[in-house]
């Protein structure tokens, strides 16, 4: 007759000091990932010009979010999303989520409010060492301004109900130079 015996009490201990380990490992604070910071339509990327300051640059652009899609070799590390302007950091950056190190590619994009894709993606290459964040820079096209949600030019008409949006690959709402 055979009984299927209870795990012994060394056999728990064993597994409750490995459980305690893994604890212990994953709480050094060894974290390594990016630290992301992005601009929008910067002519000069890198120009300290172009640098987000507030929640309302975002608003006139009609981003919402930004999102980036980590990628180590051929794993999908999955997709982080950030607000647009970070009001507890005080910046348009933000730190990643745990990453493995190595090369990790990141596919950077403009999120509108309902999630639409208003830019991007924009590829950039990080390499991340076994610790610590590793910051990263990106500048992301400017959404079109027929297609952005926004009331660009302020005359009460959005997008392509704005007669001067001809269709949503315009870039601007607002009368072309020399119109009537
Ligand atoms: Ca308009
Ligand atoms: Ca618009």
């Amino acid at each position: 007759m055979i009984s299927r015996a209870s795990p012994s009490p060394i056999a728990l201990t064993a597994i409750a000091l490995v459980t305690s380990l893994a604890v212990v490992v994953g709480g050094c604070g060894d974290a390594t990932s990016y630290e992301l910071s992005w601009t929008i339509g910067c002519a000069t990327p890198g120009d300290a010009a172009c640098t987000i300051s507030s929640v309302r640059q975002c608003s006139e652009l009609g981003v919402d979010a930004i999102a980036a899609r980590a990628v180590v070799g051929t794993n999908d590390e999955g997709t982080a999303r950030f607000p647009c302007f970070d009001q507890a950091r005080g910046s348009a950056s933000a730190v990643g989520p745990d990453l493995p190190g190595g090369e990790v590619t990141l596919e950077v994009s403009a999120l509108s409010a309902s999630g639409h894709v208003l830019s991007g993606p924009v590829s950039v290459q990080v390499v991340i060492p076994g610790e610590g964040t590793t910051p990263v820079s990106v500048d992301l096209p400017a959404p079109l301004a027929c297609a952005d949600g926004v009331d660009n030019d302020g005359d009460g008409l959005v997008d392509l109900l704005d007669p001067d949006c001809a269709d949503d690959k315009g870039d601007s709402e607002s009368p072309a130079a020399g119109a009537p």
